[in-house]
């Protein structure tokens, strides 16, 4: 379906771990990470998602003290200075809190506000909230990944977490879905998600399509070529993606990325 109405919107990457598999932990400084983040808003990010935890596959946890160290220094320093949405990519309850409280205005969970205390912590916010679909863990989740029908149970699983959040209190209109390209899916997976997508936005919720420099990205121009040189075919999924509805785009390249909306925009 193609739709002429808003542009989605731009989810700037900001990542503020050493081990992040596309910057290269280059955004690790408070100061580094302000500057980043005035320069993907002046690029047209209207969200910037903060992340100290890697999710990317075959990733290790890391502690709360670190992820909190981490994420909300970044917070607090660009929440007072940079003009868009501040989202925090945790599934740890106590960063949502801080993040929150240090001015972040959406929850960004992997884990679907899974773990203990997280819906309550989410709820206790009234923060904008991304439930996002994913199989296993980082670690182990693109061992073998299996579904009977990929489309349905990611279906399934985003409208038991939509029910898990109204139920805590979370209200419809806090909530974005996302099918988590790349977490514990093939990519006949992802490649199926991506031609369902419309049929993944549970009671008509909102879609946030994340598939910036993933390997996916990589499969489809060859599996040598590392992320940075996986923008071009980034941004022409993500605009495939807004055709087919998405209304948040969570992308490393923000600049490439508006420039595609708009000639999308002039002549969709
Ligand atoms: C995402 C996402 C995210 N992706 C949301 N948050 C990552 N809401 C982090 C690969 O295959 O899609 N949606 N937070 C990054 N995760 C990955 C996963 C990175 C897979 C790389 C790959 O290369």
């Amino acid at each position: 379906m193609i739709h002429r109405t808003n542009p989605p919107q731009i989810m700037g990457i900001l990542n503020v771990t050493p081990d992040s598999f596309s910057d290269g932990g280059r955004f690790l400084a408070p100061g580094q990470a302000i500057e980043r983040a005035l320069a993907m808003v002046e690029e047209g990010a209207g969200i910037i998602d903060v992340g100290g935890e890697s999710t990317r596959p075959g990733s290790a946890g890391v502690s709360l003290q670190e992820e909190l160290d981490r994420v909300i220094p970044v917070v607090e320093a660009i929440a007072s200075r940079v003009n868009a949405l501040i989202s925090v990519d945790t599934s740890k309850p106590e960063v949502m809190r801080a993040a929150c409280v240090a001015g972040a205005g959406m929850i960004n969970d992997v884990f679907a506000l899974q773990a203990p205390g997280a819906l309550a912590v989410a709820a206790g916010t009234g923060a904008q909230v991304c439930l996002m679909h994913m199989q296993g863990e980082p670690r182990s989740m693109q061992v073998d990944p299996r579904y009977d029908d990929v489309v349905a149970e990611v279906r399934d699983f985003l409208a038991a977490r939509v029910a898990a959040c109204l139920e805590a209190g979370i209200r419809e209109d806090r909530l974005v879905l996302d099918p988590g390209f790349g977490f514990g899916k093939t990519h006949a997976h992802n490649l199926t998600l991506m031609n369902h997508l419309s049929a993944l936005a549970v009671n008509g919720l909102p879609l946030l399509v994340g598939v910036s420099r993933k390997s996916m990205i990589g499969k489809m121009l060859g599996d040598d070529r590392p992320p940075r040189e996986r923008v071009t075919g980034s941004v022409a999924a993500a605009l495939l993606a807004a055709q087919r509805g998405a209304r948040i785009l969570r992308v490393h390249d923000v600049g490439a990325t508006r420039d595609a909306l708009r000639v999308l925009a002039a002549l969709g």
